[in-house]
């Protein structure tokens, strides 16, 4: 085989520099996400403090009507609003970046953008009036204003939308680049927007055929089985949508920026193909407790779920082998003393590895969780946000502050303002995190209810108190690094413009290998999508059409949370 200049691949030496238009549109997204990380983070810490009966909801009335309606703002802000945006935001970043040209149809992605502005405007009046308090999972028979439906329905579209326009850039540069493997940033945010854009035709069908009519009145009853169903077709590997571009960031960009390359670029894609295959026919693990999925799929979806945990696995190898490169290119060594030689007074490189390190623990827990029996002692207990805090809340959300500690101020052109600030954000996060999370876990496993104001209620025994009093403490410093965060950013957008030399590069990672080397079945995206239809088909058809066949529009919608 021979590998051409042209090939390059992941790194290079031509550059491709943003214009003004694109520098905007990208930070328009990533603006929008730290304003919802800001909102969101800042209601957290008034559900830890109720775990220790410091009840400050009632000096917030009006704005907010109650814990739910907080719990509500909490969850759709920091887990579907903040993710969302910076992902379409980073991974239009990514394609541009990594394949060193334009949008193909930037008219395309823009019509996907407003798309979503418009839905998340819908989505937020109802939630603020407190017609929406159905919390981020929206099960019925809780019901909120259609507007509220319409408007996340339309958040989806639009990201959908900037998909294609991913999708058709990635082609054009196929068509210009023939035999050359594409480069790794670019395909993994790719193969994320098909799995999204597969992963969602649940929460679509949910929408459109049950919660929209039924909202507006078209319909007198639902069926909560079923959106249940449908919900975690979606549900689950929207956990893995969240997951897929920190990914793309620990695999193609974090061992750059530690001065290392990455270890396997073979590796590093059949993660992501693997991840499209396998993170939809696994939704039943949220529903092992659910009346209407009759037992055998539950232990299928089980099982499938396992094979879910491999691409982390690989993940784990693949990431820490190319920051043991990195380590030791700078003169570390030893069996585990070559940690610290990375460059740990990196913030964006910091917040990515305690992101990383936490992600163990978060992993750990998930296969808890899967595990059957196992899961009918933690299922809907103060594990579940324990575990979730670890992974979404941490190994995503830190690692996404990591990424925006370079991007914003490339984007903007100005120098991260205050370093060490931006450190004690991050080992705030860290120390925080592991207060709140292990306290969780632990009130999980004593027995304590998940989405309850604990503070309230008269059954809480003693040997709770000293794990509720920890949530509030992690709580509080979990608070002051969202405060630091939003300095950090803030002051940076503000600063003064830098010289070309102090603005922060894109940090795209080389592969050890040549990339050229890695199969082209590693590139292709046909069998991987009929793979995923197969697998998808076989997991979900016979279960879905058996609760089709039983279903039962009788459920009467409640506006109140019934627990
Ligand atoms: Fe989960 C519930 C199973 C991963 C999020 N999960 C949830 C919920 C959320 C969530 C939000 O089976 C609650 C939903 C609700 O509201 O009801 N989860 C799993 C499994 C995994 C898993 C098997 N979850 C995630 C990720 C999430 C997430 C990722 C968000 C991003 N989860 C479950 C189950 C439930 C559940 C059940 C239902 C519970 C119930 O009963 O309700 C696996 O994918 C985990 C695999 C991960 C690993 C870790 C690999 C480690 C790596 C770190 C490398 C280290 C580095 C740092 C790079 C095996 C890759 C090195 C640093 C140095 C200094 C060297
Ligand atoms: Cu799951």
């Amino acid at each position: 085989m021979t590998i051409t200049e042209r090939s390059t691949s992941t790194a290079g030496s031509r550059r491709y520099e943003l214009t003004q238009w694109e520098r905007r549109f990208i930070g328009g997204h990533v603006l929008i996400a730290i304003i919802a990380l800001g909102i969101g983070s800042l209601i957290g810490p008034l559900q830890a403090l109720e775990y220790s009966n410091v009840d400050l909801y009632q000096y917030l009335e009006p704005i907010l009507q109650s814990y739910y309606q907080g719990l509500t703002l909490h969850g759709v802000l920091n887990a579907l609003v903040w993710t969302t945006f910076f992902i379409v935001g980073f991974t239009t970043f990514t394609t541009i970046v990594g394949l060193r040209r334009p949008l193909s149809h930037p008219r395309i992605n823009l019509a996907g953008f407003i798309t979503m502005i418009i839905g998340l405007l819908m989505a937020a009046v109802p939630m603020l009036l407190d017609q929406a308090t159905v919390l981020y999972t929206f099960y019925p028979p809780l019901e909120a204003s259609w507007a509220f439906y319409m408007g996340l329905t339309l958040v989806v579209v639009g990201s959908w939308i900037e998909g294609v326009g991913f999708y058709l850039t990635l082609r054009a540069w196929r068509q210009d680049n023939r035999g050359v493997r594409s480069p790794f940033i670019a395909l993994g945010g790719v193969i994320n927007a098909a799995m999204w854009q597969i992963a969602t035709l649940g929460v679509a069908v949910e929408m459109l055929t049950m919660l929209i009519p039924w909202s507006l009145g078209l319909t007198d009853g639902t069926d909560p089985s079923l959106a249940r169903t449908y919900f975690w077709f979606t549900g689950h590997p929207l956990v893995y949508f969240w997951l897929l571009p920190a990914y793309v960031s620990w695999y193609g960009m974090l061992p750059k920026q530690a001065g290392g390359k990455l270890f396997s670029d073979s590796l590093a894609r059949l993660a992501f193909w693997m991840f499209l295959i396998v993170s939809v026919p696994v939704g039943f693990h949220h529903q092992f407790v659910d009346p209407g999925v009759p037992q055998i799929w539950k232990w299928i979806h089980a099982a499938l779920t396992y094979s879910v945990f491999f691409p982390s696995m690989i993940t784990a190898f693949t990431v820490i082998a190319s920051l043991e490169y990195a380590a030791r290119q700078r003169g570390g060594s030893g069996l585990i003393g070559w940690v610290r030689a990375l460059p740990w007074n990196d913030p964006s490189v910091t917040t990515q590895l305690l992101a990383g390190i936490l992600f163990m623990f978060g992993g750990i827990g998930g296969l808890t969780n899967a595990s059957y029996n196992i899961n009918l002692v933690i299922h809907n207990t103060a594990w579940v946000p324990g575990h979730f805090h670890l992974t979404v809340a941490t190994a995503v959300t830190l690692s996404f502050i990591g990424i925006t500690y370079w991007m914003v101020p490339h984007l903007t052109g100005k120098q991260l303002w205050g370093r060490r600030t931006a450190l004690v954000q991050a080992w705030t996060w860290f120390v925080g995190m592991v207060i709140f999370s292990n306290a969780m876990h632990m009130l999980g496993l004593l027995g304590a209810p998940r989405r309850t104001p604990l503070g309230e209620a008269p059954y809480v025994p003693d040997e709770w108190n000293g794990h509720l009093l920890r949530v509030s403490i992690g709580g509080t410093i979990l608070l002051v690094s969202v405060i630091l965060y939003l300095l950090v950013m803030y002051k940076t957008v503000r600063g003064p413009k830098a010289a070309a030399e102090d603005v922060p590069e894109v940090p795209i990672a080389e592969s050890l290998r040549h990339p050229q080397l890695t199969p082209v079945w590693l590139d292709r995206f046909k069998p991987w999508l009929i793979a995923a239809a197969v697998l998808l088909v076989l997991a979900y058809g016979p279960p879905l059409v058996d609760q089709l066949l039983n279903m039962d529009y009788n459920a009467p919608g409640t506006d109140f949370v019934p627990w």
